[in-house]
């Protein structure tokens, strides 16, 4: 048996064991679920052992992806406003609506996706594994994970970083600090980054915490409405979310500091060292940040296509001079893209807009607004 048949192996048998504890925004989860970890005082989270895994993707997956006619895209399923299963099973969200942007651009069909959803635990076995083609979830690019876990990394779709949400009757405002959480039950998912910044924050402020690690951020956040946990943590945008959908009448939550505590770069990820593959995602994603710089929209891309505003977007829509076909996609792949899924605003604004995660002067504002969305030239 080659390494990835038995890798295979092993996720399938993941796959039936742990997909009942898969997140899925399931209110039947039991808040006085056991921690996965606790970690007294300030000492460094363990190591999740998926991150210690070594495999090279590699090969043909374009080809492999056309071939089976959908996309396997693995993403959370419990992240509010970027996948949350649905009653009747389908996924919506941001990171849903980027991975039904790669199926449009290789199937001209923004439904061909499979969606997994995944633990931040599972996620990197899941893609060393083949079980999902690419990850759509909430996940930040490291230098170890590109590297050390063997992943690669497309362009940034959501510049975030860590914060930390506590009630305001336990006396945190949001002008608190990691200094001022000496003694708290902090509690976050596992095998995140965010577990690991929160340990490196609070032992560089001195403090001690009770660091508890939960399998998905649905028990975490349970656990934070029941009282178990003082503080919870994880990306700002994350937490946003999950006071807009959660929080009680009676509770008052705040969300601090007000420069997070790191840099959570969100976006595509994939295995590592297949170029087709990469330059297909990586090159989808910027078409929804060209044509927003365009102002391309779901709304006017048919006009647009019949009569481009410049050759950029010609080639772009599938016209004269376009490039979609070099890398194996209809020469229309983008303007299915726009037009099926839209641009990066009609993205944002449709699942982040609601929760109250403004685009405007963060950044995740266009370069020409100040931000940092930006995409090399179609040419
Ligand atoms: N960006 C961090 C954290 C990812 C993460 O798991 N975020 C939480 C909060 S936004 C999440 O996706 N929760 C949903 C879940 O547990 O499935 C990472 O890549 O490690």
């Amino acid at each position: 048996m080659t390494k990835t048949s038995i890798l295979r192996l092993v996720a399938a048998l993941l796959t039936v064991t742990l997909v009942a504890a898969a997140c899925g925004g399931d209110d039947g989860d039991d808040p006085a679920a056991e921690p996965v970890a606790t970690t007294t005082a300030a000492a460094a989270a363990p190591e999740p052992a998926t991150d210690t895994v070594e495999t090279t993707q590699g090969g043909d997956l374009l080809g492999t992806i056309q071939n089976r006619g959908t996309l396997n895209c693995g993403v959370s399923g419990a992240a509010v406003a970027f996948s949350m299963t649905q009653p009747d099973g389908s996924q919506q969200g941001f990171d849903a609506d980027y991975c039904r942007v790669v199926a449009a651009a290789i199937f001209g069909d923004a439904d061909a996706v499979n969606f997994v959803p995944l633990t931040a635990a599972e996620r990197f076995t899941a893609v060393q594994t083949g079980q999902v083609d690419l990850l759509m979830r909430n996940t930040t690019w490291t230098q170890s994970r590109d590297t050390d876990v063997g992943m690669d990394f497309g362009p940034t779709t959501y510049y975030d970083g860590q914060q930390l949400m506590a009630r305001v009757s336990d006396g945190y405002s949001n002008s608190s600090g990691v200094s001022d959480i000496a003694g708290a039950v902090v509690c976050t998912n596992a095998g995140t980054t965010t577990e690991k910044n929160i340990a490196d924050a609070s032992e560089a402020a001195g403090v001690d915490i009770t660091l508890n690690t939960f399998e998905d951020f649905d028990i975490v956040t349970d656990n934070f409405i029941s009282g178990a946990c003082d503080i919870i943590t994880t990306d700002g945008s994350g937490l946003v979310g999950r006071k807009a959908n959660q929080e009680p009448d009676d509770q008052d939550w705040v969300i601090f500091p007000a420069t997070p505590i790191s840099k959570e770069p969100l976006g595509p990820t994939y295995g590592q060292n297949d170029s087709a593959f990469a330059d297909v995602v990586n090159w989808a994603v910027y078409a929804t940040i060209i044509a927003d710089e365009k102002g391309i929209t779901l709304a006017n891309v048919d006009a647009m296509a019949a009569n481009p505003p410049d050759a950029e977007a010609g080639r772009l829509l599938g016209g004269e001079g376009e490039l979609q076909s070099v890398m194996g996609l209809d020469a229309d792949a983008f303007m299915q893209v726009i037009k099926q899924v839209g641009n990066y605003n009609d993205i944002y604004e449709r699942n982040l807009g609601p929760v109250g995660l403004t685009r405007e002067g963060s950044a995740n504002a266009g370069w020409q607004d100040g931000g940092l969305i930006y995409a090399p030239p179609a040419r």
